[in-house]
């Protein structure tokens, strides 16, 4: 077997067979860019040369992992259900990641050091992508998230456990902020001050979906929590959506924080990784491609007043996220996997260049959504 990563070799190796009881494996690799999990492709030896995703879960993040595991079930199943009784419109496909059982018949592993494993079926031909670059994908994106909140909408909330409690709730994110700011001794620079600038301008303004929530302007449904690009895979081929994976955020929530999420990393073509953060602006042109592509596979659920609150969602996720990162920053990375000492200040400051653009462009993004057919 090759591995292409030095340490926890044979470990890695014996927990992936826990999922493969049977098969010989090929090849163990790290694999894709997320911010939470550690995530290996395993292939398999044998004619198909088959594949599954390997990853042990952040139990840091997530405290309740069973609970994200039975939420992850229960949507695959239901999405795979209703994708057998009512097929997509032109036969398009759209692949389920279903989570594959453990030798012990538990939809998860738990190894002697209490981490915890997990493994997904492979999904084949699909791409994913930290950024994307034509308005074509955009309104592939946007379709995808459509697709997906579509076929969960039927699936009752009180089915799904609260697994992240807090989460994209903002006014909360910005109580830990000041919190942290408290005790946090950070190093003083012309960046940090930028952002701490930023949020001091911005602070009124983050209930406004909670806000709309507590009125009953907004309902809960089930949603990902987790839309940003490089949770979608596009056909390797025809650039079509064919999966949207990362499944542990699926709960109910907002879908705003859903479309919020997708659009502040879709229409940012220089991505949430740049250095370059003066350069990061807004790409209206993509955000209207996102949302027709959502709202050709979503019409039927999304009221007016989901509607009147979506410019709102898109600037709030945005700031949202830049707090979340300036808060893991002054707390010490604790959360986010890093890369350098100041990275999540680098990040903060990507999302907050964002929010101003899309402030900037109010007038367009509005009079975008208000032309959506
Ligand atoms: P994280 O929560 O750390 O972001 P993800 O679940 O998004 O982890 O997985 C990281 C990357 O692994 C994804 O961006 C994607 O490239 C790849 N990946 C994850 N699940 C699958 C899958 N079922 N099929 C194919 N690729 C996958
Ligand atoms: C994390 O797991 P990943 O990398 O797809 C985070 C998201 C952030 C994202 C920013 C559970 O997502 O909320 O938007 O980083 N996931 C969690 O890149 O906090
Ligand atoms: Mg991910």
């Amino acid at each position: 077997m090759q591995v292409k990563e030095d340490s926890g070799l044979v470990r890695l190796q014996t927990i992936a067979q826990k999922f493969a009881p049977d098969r010989a494996i090929a090849a163990i690799e790290p694999y894709g860019s997320g911010n939470i999990n550690r995530t290996f492709r395993v292939t398999l030896t044998g004619e198909t040369q088959d594949a599954f995703i390997l990853q042990q879960l952040n139990t840091q993040v997530f405290r309740q992992p069973q609970q994200v595991m039975q939420n992850m079930q229960r949507v695959t199943e239901h999405m795979a259900q209703r994708l057998q009784q009512e097929p997509l419109d032109g036969g398009r496909c759209w692949q389920v990641p279903r989570v594959r059982l453990a030798q012990n018949g538990c939809a998860y592993w738990l190894d002697a050091d209490d981490s915890f494993w997990r493994a997904l079926d492979f999904i084949t031909g699909g791409q994913s992508f930290d950024t994307i670059q034509d308005r074509d994908r955009a309104q592939e994106i946007g379709w995808a998230l459509g697709t997906f909140h579509r076929l969960i909408s039927d699936l009752p909330t009180e089915t799904l456990a609260e697994t992240l409690p807090g989460f994209h709730i903002a006014p909360d994110y910005l109580a830990a902020y000041d919190r942290i700011l408290v005790e946090a001794k950070p190093e003083p620079s012309p960046e940090l001050n930028r952002c701490l600038e930023f949020v001091a301008v911005r602070r009124h303004s983050i209930a406004v979906l909670e806000d709309a929530k507590a009125r009953g302007e907004l309902q809960l449904r089930p949603i990902h929590g987790d839309p940003k690009v490089n949770n979608i895979l596009l056909d390797a081929i025809t650039g079509q959506a064919i999966s949207l994976i990362d499944l542990d955020t699926v709960k109910p929530g907002l879908v705003h924080y859903d479309i919020g999420d997708c659009l502040r990393s879709a229409c940012n073509p220089l991505g949430e990784e740049t250095e370059q953060w003066q350069q990061v602006s807004f790409d209206c042109d993509r955000a209207r491609a996102l949302l027709q592509g959502y709202l050709a596979a979503a019409r039927d659920f999304l009221t007016e007043r989901d509607r009147a609150y979506l410019y709102d969602a898109i600037r709030l996720l945005a700031f949202e996220l830049g707090l979340r990162f300036l808060t893991d920053y002054l707390a010490g990375n604790v959360y986010f996997t890093i890369r350098y000492p100041t990275h999540n200040l680098a990040r903060a400051l990507v999302q907050f260049q964002l929010a101003a653009s899309i402030e900037a462009q109010e007038s367009l993004i509005r009079a975008a959504i208000q032309d959506l057919q």
